[in-house]
């Protein structure tokens, strides 16, 4: 029954599902009401745990009720009973949010991005841009700062500057060096005029479409590469491979978020055959939702809200993503090709632009 469900909720939403996902997706509802919970909850890009809803509905193990939330039906609850599945389960430490580094624990830092930040320039979706929390960005600078990966090293930020991780990197002034790239002039011109008014020297940011090639002098020239690329297979060779091709020897290190929200466990292994394989690199750390991010501004022009089963505002923040580690080995590769921008932001799994 349950693998019936999951191969015809595939047909509908167009992403690989199995059945541990409608357990997943059942389990959620036995605990909220709100589809982006349940997308959250579910670890499933939006488009797969839409139809999985649907085809709930459909089958009669669910209904959406009057104020627009998703519940079982008596049959549905006779179900998830009949198959042993419990109520999800949320053990976070509610102190450091799951990370297991707190964002307090350097209050000074802290309170000082909060203050310079505080008229940052809003995501907006011509980039894919959705901002991780300020709790988010200085936790990873903490994080790569307790792996060994910030102090006198040369440290390059790939896109995804929405976030101000490169701010946040240089304020910590620890870092030998910091450059950031970014495709938006206005995240650019915001870091510089940090950089300058505080003077800090060491840390510049410049536009870059990372479509292009990067130019020679960035190629293997840095200790650390951070980046957030949006999951489509090109932005990840585009963000990923040319962070990996940035690294001036092994022992390099990089550090990139990536979501299930917007791709799915099967897309999540393509990339790790790719960064293992192709690029030569190790997985040494996966922090699942360690990035936070706030809800953007055009959330109802999108996609994944023309797929919700209901349109009901998020009742709280529903998208992270987990926080990977890489450390290039001897032999790795770097990547430099140009891409086309077709599928950039935007495939089958995706649907949050
Ligand atoms: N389009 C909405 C926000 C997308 C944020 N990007 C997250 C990328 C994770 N790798």
């Amino acid at each position: 029954m349950i693998a019936e469900l999951a191969q015809r909720a595939q047909e509908l939403g167009g992403v690989k599902l199995y059945k541990r996902n409608i357990e997943r997706v059942l389990s959620g509802l036995l605990v909220s009401d709100d589809f982006w919970t349940i997308v959250d909850i579910s670890d499933l890009p939006v488009p797969g745990a839409s139809a999985i809803v649907k085809v709930l509905i459909e089958e009669g193990l669910a209904f959406v009720d009057s104020s627009d939330g998703i519940r079982l039906t008596q049959k549905g609850l006779d179900l998830v009973k009949e198959l042993g599945i419990e109520p999800h389960f949320d053990y976070t430490c509610q102190a450091c949010e799951g990370r297991g580094i707190p964002f307090y624990a350097k209050p000074e830092f802290y309170r000082e991005f909060l203050q310079l930040t505080k008229e940052r320039p809003k995501a907006i979706r011509d980039y894919d841009q959705g901002s991780v929390t300020p709790e988010t960005t200085i936790s990873r600078v903490l994080f790569m700062d307790a792996r060994g990966d910030v102090r006198n090293k040369n440290i390059i930020v790939l896109g995804a500057e929405d976030d101000l991780t490169g701010l946040a990197i240089a304020l910590f002034r620890k870092a030998r060096s910091v450059l950031v790239i970014d495709i938006d002039k206005r995240l650019i011109d915001f870091d510089n005029e940090i950089f300058r008014s505080l003077g800090i020297e060491n840390a510049r940011a410049m536009v870059w479409d990372l479509r292009n090639p990067l130019p020679k002098e960035i190629l293997g020239s840095y200790d650390v590469f951070v980046s957030d690329p949006p999951e489509t297979l090109p932005a990840f060779r585009a963000f990923i491979g040319r962070g990996i091709a940035t690294l001036r020897q092994d022992g390099g290190v990089g550090y990139f978020g990536l979501t299930l929200r917007d791709s799915s466990v099967f897309r999540w292994r393509d990339f790790q055959v790719s960064l293992t394989t192709e690029f030569g690199v190790a997985i040494t750390d996966i922090v699942q939702d360690f990035n936070i991010y706030e809800t953007w501004d055009y959330h109802k022009e999108t996609k994944a809200w023309e797929l919700a089963p209901v349109k009901r505002d998020p009742q709280s923040t529903w998208y992270r993503s987990a926080w990977y580690r890489v450390e290039a080995l001897p032999g790795f590769k770097r990547w430099n090709e140009p891409i086309g921008d077709d599928v950039f932001y935007l495939d089958e799994e995706g649907s949050t632009t």
